[in-house]
């Protein structure tokens, strides 16, 4: 995105929402990204780093960043966390191993000064898979309403098929243009 097209943007009123994307290793969080960009999966392989995309929705502008999971690269997901008016965050619904570690992430990033005010959507991915936990299930063990301080959604989908997908987006469309 270059500087022009951000100033001809902002002249238009259409604001860039900057999201980041985050969740442990093999989550679906790249698989994701790239349903919103060209609705169709695509071939992953373990994201080391960053991937960055424009996603455009009913006007809306989310730059969308989808971060790497494993645990190597997840003291760095910090450095991507200015400026974010809402995370993603990305569960294996199958994962029930590590859906404790999954869940200090969460409370470790909702502490996180640089995203105080961002909006906090969870999806329950991989909803195809026999054995997934439903949304309901995460929510109760994430201990969602116990979360004041941000406002947050949890939503059940299917990266592989894109069910749900655009039903979360629809809530950040609706968080986000309000400001
Ligand atoms: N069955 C099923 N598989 C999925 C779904 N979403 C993603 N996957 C698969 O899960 C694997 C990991 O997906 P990625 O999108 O690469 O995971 P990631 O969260 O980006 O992983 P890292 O980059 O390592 O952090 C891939 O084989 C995907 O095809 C889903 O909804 N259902
Ligand atoms: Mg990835």
């Amino acid at each position: 995105m270059g500087v022009l097209l951000s100033t001809l943007y902002s002249l238009w009123g259409k604001e860039e929402q900057k999201v980041i994307i985050v969740g442990l290793d093999n989550a679906g969080k790249t698989t994701i990204l790239y349903q919103y960009l060209l609705s169709e999966v695509v071939v992953t392989s373990p994201t080391i780093g960053s991937n960055v995309e424009e996603v455009t929705y009913k006007n809306m502008h989310f730059v969308m960043w989808d971060i790497g999971g494993q645990d190597s690269l997840r003291a760095s997901w910090t450095t991507y966390y200015t400026g974010a008016k809402a995370l993603i965050l990305v569960i294996d619904s199958t994962d029930r191993e590590r859906l404790a570690l999954a869940k200090e992430e969460l409370y470790r990033m909702l502490a996180h000064e640089d995203l105080q005010g961002a909006h906090v959507l969870v999806f329950a991915n991989k909803q195809d898979l026999k054995g997934a936990m439903s949304s309901a299930e995460i929510s109760k063990e994430f201990n969602l309403t116990s979360i004041k301080d941000h406002s947050w959604h949890i939503q059940s989908c299917c990266g592989l098929t894109g069910e749900g997908l655009y039903e979360g987006l629809e809530w950040l469309t609706s968080k986000t243009s309000k400001g």
